[in-house]
């Protein structure tokens, strides 16, 4: 199939999205082979060829229609509008769905000696970080005045060097801030790994595709933090246990054989289930307790 049928899509070539980026895919049930430094790959299974980049130029190859989908962190995307449209253009990509990977925050942190007291303490500051758009936007928010350092990289030691008074930058879980002795005191963006389209018209075989992907990416995601249980229990305890299980619909009762008043219960739980949950089930009367993991879901 020439180019024209199939569909591709930017995911980072090496860095924190790539793993997760591939593995989504491959829940997706996507088939490729990947050689090393390899550019691109060939889906084998679906019409679907991913080509791996750099995380910033992901926006850009979507928006030039070289891609027609991308897998790239909201802090990039946010950036990219805002820098387009301070030029006075528009973004030519659509954020058509939000992953469960990628989580972060965009977050101004001063130095531990820094006395803040509230955002007033940014004014007339200067402000070290790789995201001057998004940074520019909140401070126009919040209606202050202060200078916006940009750097390529290695914000957190700008202060050290004293390059700037402070810095904004992405935090996942804080420990280059405590080893850089900088403390967080905002957040400015809640960020997370987000699926971007061109937004030309795909032709209809195509489009099918997009629309199968996303379906297969919701069932995936549900999927991640979903488990099937089962167990047995006296008809009496039934509505207490429902109560109990967490985050499922209506639950399959089935008899069984022999049990006298006792039921098999199974049901779908949408969220991870802890052994508290099942000791608290055991309480309530349910024995044979069994939890098992969901492969594939499609509402
Ligand atoms: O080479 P390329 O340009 O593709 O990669 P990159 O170096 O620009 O990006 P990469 O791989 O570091 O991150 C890719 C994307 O992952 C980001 O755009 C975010 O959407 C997301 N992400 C999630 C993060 C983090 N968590 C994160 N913690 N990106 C960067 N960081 C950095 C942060 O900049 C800081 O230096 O990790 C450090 C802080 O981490 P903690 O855990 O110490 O708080
Ligand atoms: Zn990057």
């Amino acid at each position: 199939m020439e180019r024209q049928q199939r569909l591709r899509i930017a995911i980072q070539k090496s860095g924190r999205l790539t793993d997760h980026s591939l593995d989504l895919l491959a829940r997706c049930g996507l088939k490729y082979s990947r050689g090393k430094d390899q550019l691109m790959c060939y889906g084998e299974n679906m019409p679907l060829d991913v080509l791996f980049v750099r995380d910033d130029d992901i926006p850009d190859l979507v928006q030039e229609d070289v891609c027609d989908l991308g897998l790239v962190g909201l802090n990039v995307i946010e950036e990219k509008r805002l820098a387009m449209a301070a030029r006075g253009g528009q973004a030519r990509f659509e954020m058509i769905q939000r992953l469960d990977f990628g989580r972060c925050r965009l977050s101004i942190a001063v130095p531990d000696e820094f006395v803040y007291d509230g955002l007033r303490s940014l004014a007339a500051r200067r402000i070290a970080t790789t995201y001057p758009n998004v940074l520019a936007r909140f401070l126009r928010e919040n209606s202050i005045e202060a200078e916006i350092v940009t750097l390529s990289g290695a914000v957190e030691i700008a202060p050290r060097l004293g390059r700037a008074d402070l810095i904004c930058d992405l935090v996942s879980t804080g420990s280059t801030l405590t080893a850089n002795h900088l403390r967080e005191v905002a957040t400015v963006l809640q960020s997370e790994a987000a699926l971007i389209r061109t937004p030309v018209a795909l032709p209809d075989e195509k489009a099918d595709w997009v629309r199968r992907l996303l379906l297969r990416i919701d069932g995936v995601q549900q999927v991640r933090e979903s488990k099937y249980i089962m167990l047995h229990a006296p008809r009496s305890a039934l509505g207490r246990i429902k109560q109990l299980l967490p985050g499922s619909e209506s639950p399959t009762v089935i008899p069984l054989d022999g049990g006298g008043d006792k039921v098999a219960v199974h049901a779908v739980c949408r969220e991870n289930v802890f052994w508290e949950t099942l000791e608290s089930l055991k309480a309530a009367g349910a024995s044979a307790l069994l939890v098992l993991p969901v492969e594939k879901m499609l509402p």
